[in-house]
């Protein structure tokens, strides 16, 4: 996929600090050497991108779809894409089976182009009864199942990519269809009437080739490296052979990356989960798919609550979990699920038993840097070139 501008620009700003530092500096422009890079800048450099999950949040202004414009603001100075936190999902965009909500996500595309922000899209099918609208769940597929099934699933993939078209690039087609306890594939009401969990997510990336044959088609799961993962990455790894074997056009794995700290000593951590975890991305990389970093966060887990030491073993974690897989240079675009602890998911799902608050982001609640930002740079300035 070509640069866009943002990329481009990001790119000639961080060459310009590069520039700047060496000899020559002096011909360099003062505001670029003075310039921090963004994030999306490192990346660039490497041929990697930046970006982060965002809202839609009533009280937002100017078509701003977050409400707190200083978050806006720090998402789009950066970041090189965006996807929408929520609201391609089934239960924001289909409030009954007959029609579609698009405002919000529409709200979400038109800011990120204003700000020459790529847009991922997340995602056709969350296999999940406990993700499907409640309409969806209860369906009456009628005398004809099969057909009904099919021209639900399809109607709703089709709908969604010819209305983007070339404006999304890439898209989750098909989210956490794998069991975690036991690897097996969930079944909802659309595989029982299709005949099975396979047929259904074969036919949802066979819509979205048809229908957006230039975009990439990504499956996309939590199967993370920390200890209990081993039966859902194998029951993913099941899953992406099966893909291979007949024929469904599935570009990548979206590697979600909710990382949970395993306590203080990071390094330890890391040296007991690293063969598995590189074993599952050579055979991921084997079958021939491409890589993301979809959703990255950390749940501070058997951290002590001081934030000095919290923040560091947040990041040393974040580091290393960041150098290992993006020594695979399959791996193209590394996303945040938000960038500030203002605006994270964890909080509300998981509290820490001891009461202080998380902090699974970059940047704080205030939207200062923390450790994790300088982490995340780190490891992208030190990544192999693309
Ligand atoms: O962060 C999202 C949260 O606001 C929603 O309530 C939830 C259900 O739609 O989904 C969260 O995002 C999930 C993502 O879509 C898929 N991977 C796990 C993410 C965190 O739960």
């Amino acid at each position: 996929m070509p640069p866009s501008r943002r990329e481009l620009l990001a790119g000639a700003v961080a060459t310009a600090a590069v520039t700047a530092a060496a000899p020559l500096a002096a011909a360099a422009p003062l505001a670029a050497a003075a310039a921090p890079a963004s994030l999306q800048g490192i990346a660039a450099r490497r041929g990697l991108r930046f970006g982060t999950a965002v809202p839609w949040q009533a009280g937002g202004r100017d078509g701003v779809p977050v409400a707190d414009p200083a978050y806006a603001r720090l998402i789009a100075a950066q970041c090189g894409l965006i996807v929408a936190e929520n609201e391609m999902k089934w239960q924001h965009l289909r409030p009954t089976p007959t029609t579609f909500a698009f405002a919000h996500f529409d709200a979400i595309m038109a800011w990120a182009e204003r700000e020459h922000l790529a847009v991922r899209g997340h995602n056709l099918l969350w296999h999940q009864p406990k993700w499907f609208p409640r309409w969806l769940n209860d369906y009456d597929f009628g005398a004809q199942p099969h057909a009904a099934a099919e021209a639900l699933l399809t109607t709703h993939i089709r709908t969604v990519l010819d209305r983007y078209g070339r404006r999304i690039a890439s898209y989750d087609v098909v989210n956490e269809a794998v069991r975690p306890e036991d690897g097996k594939l969930y079944d909802t009401s659309l595989s029982k009437a299709l005949g099975g969990p396979e047929a259904t997510l074969d036919l949802a990336f066979h819509t979205a080739r048809s229908a957006a044959p230039q975009a990439q088609l990504v499956y996309n799961d939590y199967m993370s490296w920390e200890p209990g993962n081993a039966a859902h990455r194998d029951g993913v790894l099941r899953l992406l052979e099966g893909f291979r074997r007949r024929g469904v056009p599935v570009d990548a794995l979206g590697v979600q990356s909710h990382l949970v700290t395993q306590g203080i000593d990071t390094g330890a951590a890391v040296a007991r989960l690293e063969g598995d975890w590189r074993r599952f991305l050579d055979a991921v990389t084997a079958m021939g798919y491409g890589l993301l970093i979809t959703e990255l966060d950390v749940r501070d887990n058997h951290l002590p609550a001081a934030i000095p030491s919290r923040d560091r073993a947040v990041a040393d974690f974040t580091r290393a979990y960041l150098d290992i897989t993006l020594s695979y240079p399959k791996l193209r675009d590394v996303l945040c699920w938000g960038l500030s602890d203002a605006h994270s998911w964890i909080e509300g799902f998981e509290p820490r038993p001891d009461g202080v608050k998380r902090r699974p982001t970059p940047y704080d609640v205030a939207l200062h840097p923390k450790p994790m930002r300088a982490a995340i740079a780190a490891a992208l300035a030190a990544a192999p070139m693309r």
